[in-house]
């Protein structure tokens, strides 16, 4: 294997270039090297200047996340770039791509920083639990200001180098269309040969208190920040680094950031950004089909966001639907989605028109001949989806791939009227599609290698996080957002109020409470849903409280009352009348009321998600626990500082769970909690 730094020199200026693929990420070696390179380059007296530089993707996108599970090896990060900044010739940092965490904190000890003006640059540790732990906290405030760095370093989020022009953060932005290693050497040797060149080091500048109210800043944050502790100490640190010296400063970043790196919270973000990445991963081979033209089948509301999101993302659409009348709403709602994407700042009118002008629609299904890829966006109705399904087999080429975006019908069935059933396969996003990252990519009996990958390359364009899922009732996510629901209900009756339930839920780090995200997406749905399948025998208050809402027509924030009322604004209110019904349902099928803490409650609904996450490992519905986690991340609110379901039952670890699980048993049934594998997860 090449070695991951290498030094040449071009007339007489010093060159350290990083290739250490995929992200030129802070290894040990490549620590290693930048020091050699320093040393070296500082010690030969032909060199006048010495640039940094990356080959492939981007500029150092932090440090080794992969190295973070061991010790820390020398030279740690704070001294490389200390030694950067100590050097006695100046040393400039020549960016492009992503230039993140330890990557901007090395560009920031260089004495010069240029880039292409397409680069983006950020600290964004906190998003891995972390703060940056080279000196990003003491040189990114000296550069851009207090108030700016707080900004950056607590939201975690990558900037364009373009919101930068009015501090001295860049020396010189390029354009895109200029070769980067040419115009940084031209820079360079001008600077050198008009004398200009200078030591000038961030360190030694000191840091602008622009933040008036420091009270109101740090609350503003802790509320920003969720339970997630890395941005408070971050905030913290950049508040008591006003009166201190870098070296100060930085030691007491690094004292900080070693905590946070052992931190549990930490350990759930760096897990969750590796299993993101994996997620996509498979044992296929095949090569996916390219695909241009997209068929969406159902102009609703998941029939136009979805079409949205293809036309957003540079895809050719058809519309098609079964009347002009319902065509015309279809391309209304989709022309909304766009007119809102402008207003809120996202997209602008012309990018807008530009992904319009790539709509077309019609009523006759032989428009679709010419398509690589259709979605059946329409009501949960079998016999509905089937009809379609054959009138799609008669008129798409053979290779276009049929997706339903089902979220729980049975898709072998589906297939069984398609000649060709290798070609169908589950296209399941989440409501709002445009918003919902993750998609289910549903494997049936017949589906092919082709087509599912060539489903998950589409997701990758669509920017949306795929997950590979067989068929059964609720594919993964739905069926294990079932049994949630079923524990959630059943501690209604056992006792548990309604506002209880949910305080308990989202004081755990839930994004909304179970039974408030019941209201919103309307208790009559999930009535329907359940009744196509049968209630299990063993499970006598089997989503009782939901039958008796349903009952009363009380169907959520639709019809204003639900579990909550709701006044004229929607805003949601306690109604004591529910918990009295449900006291009364129980009492009626004998369920003994209790107290129940909040921690009880989150525990009971985490472990049913867990239960239920084992079951579907077991049944081989999803093929590892950290898919089964990036699912409740991006599709059901899952708190990411938790890591997901999975993570935290090996965060509990063998006893705690299997003495969990049999209170449990005892408490209800082996049928409603199973005997489980925990092998399978721990
Ligand atoms: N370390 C190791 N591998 C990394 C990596 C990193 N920092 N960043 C990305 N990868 C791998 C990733 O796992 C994947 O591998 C491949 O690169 C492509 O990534 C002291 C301590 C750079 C914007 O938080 O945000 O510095 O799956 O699929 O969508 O202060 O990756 O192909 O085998 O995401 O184009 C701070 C994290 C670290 C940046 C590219 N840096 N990375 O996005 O590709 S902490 C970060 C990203 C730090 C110091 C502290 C993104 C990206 P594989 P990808 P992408």
């Amino acid at each position: 294997m090449t070695a991951p730094v290498i030094f040449s020199v071009n007339n007489d200026i010093g060159i350290i270039s990083i290739d250490y693929p995929p992200v030129n990420a802070l290894s040990q070696s490549v620590r290693q090297g930048l020091i050699d390179g320093v040393i070296k380059f500082e010690n030969d007296d032909s060199i006048k200047a010495i640039i940094i530089r990356c080959k492939k993707r981007t500029f150092i996108a932090g440090a080794d996340i992969k190295e973070f599970a061991n010790a820390p090896l020398e030279p740690h990060l704070p001294d490389v770039v200390n030694r950067i900044e100590a050097c006695t010739k100046p040393v400039i940092a020549s960016l492009f791509g992503t230039s993140l965490g330890g990557g901007f904190e090395v560009a920031l000890a260089c004495h010069y920083r240029v880039a292409l003006e397409t680069t983006k640059v950020g600290l964004p540790e906190v998003n891995l639990g972390l703060i940056p732990g080279a000196g990003g906290t003491q040189r990114l405030p000296r550069m851009v200001g207090v108030k700016k760095a707080m900004e950056m370093i607590t939201s975690g989020v990558h900037y364009s180098v373009n919101n930068f022009s009015s501090t001295d953060l860049f020396d010189c932005i390029f354009s895109s269309d200029e070769n980067l290693d040419e115009s940084t050497l031209r820079f360079v040797e001008e600077l050198v040969t008009t004398g200009k060149i200078t030591l000038s080091k961030v360190g030694e500048k000191t840091i602008v208190n622009d933040i008036d109210n420091w009270k109101q800043t740090l609350s503003l944050i802790n509320k920003k920040s969720r339970g997630k502790e890395a941005p408070n100490i971050a905030a913290r640190i950049l508040q008591k680094s006003l009166g201190l010296n870098i070296a100060e400063g930085m030691a007491l970043e690094r004292r900080e950031f070693l905590k946070l790196k052992e931190s549990e919270q930490s350990a759930a973000l760096r897990f969750a950004f590796g299993a993101e990445r994996l997620a996509s991963k498979t044992e296929f081979t095949a090569t996916p089909l390219e695909v241009k033209n997209v068929g969406i089948i159902g102009g609703g509301t998941m029939g136009s966001g979805i079409a949205t999101v293809f036309l957003s993302s540079g895809f050719n659409v058809k519309l098609v639907e079964q009347n002009e009348e319902a065509l015309a709403t279809g391309r209304e709602r989709i022309e909304g989605n766009f007119e809102s994407n402008v207003k809120r700042g996202r997209i602008s009118q012309d990018q807008a028109n530009s992904y319009l002008a790539s709509l077309t629609t019609s009523i006759d299904y032989q428009s679709l001949s010419e398509s690589d890829l259709v979605i059946e966006v329409v009501f949960e109705n079998m016999e509905v989806k089937k009809t379609i399904f054959r009138q799609l087999d008669q008129v798409c080429k053979p290779e276009c791939i049929l997706a339903t975006n089902t979220s729980y019908l049975d898709i072998d069935e589906i297939a069984s009227v398609v000649t060709d059933p290798s070609r169908v396969i589950g296209m399941h996003f989440f409501s709002p599609a445009n918003i919902m990252k993750l998609l289910e990519v549903v494997q049936a009996k017949k589906s092919s290698e082709q087509a599912l990958l060539t489903a998950m390359a589409v997701a990758k364009k669509l920017k949306k996080i795929s997950v590979m899922v067989g068929v059964c009732f609720g594919f993964a996510g739905n069926r294990m957002y079932t049994r949630y629901g079923r524990e959630v209900q059943q501690m209604l009756l056992e006792g548990a109020k309604v506002a209880q339930i949910d305080d308990a839920l989202t004081g755990w780090g839930m994004a909304m409470g179970q039974l408030a995200v019941s209201d919103m997406s309307g208790l009559d749905i999930g009535y329907h849903a359940r009744s196509s399948v049968s209630a299990p025998k063993y499970d006598r208050g089997y989503f009782k409280p939901a039958e008796l809402m349903f009952k009363l027509g009380r169907y959520g924030r639709k019809t204003s009352k639900g579990y909550y009322q709701y006044d004229e604004n929607g805003k949601a209110s306690n109604d004591p009348l529910v918990d009295q019904l449900i006291s009364e349902k129980a009492e009626e099928l004998g369920f003994i009321q209790k107290e129940f803490s909040d921690d009880e409650i989150s525990q009971r609904a985490i472990l049913a998600l867990i239960s239920e996450g084992l079951q579907l490992l077991k049944d081989g519905i999803v093929k590892r626990a950290s898919d089964i986690d990036v699912i409740w991340l991006h599709g059901y609110g899952f708190p990411r500082h938790k890591g997901g379901p999975m993570f935290q039952a090996k965060q509990m670890g063998k006893n705690k769970l299997e003495l969990q699980f049999e209170k449990l048993r005892q408490l209800e049934s082996v049928e409603i909690w199973p005997e489980v594998d925990l092998s399978l997860v721990l």
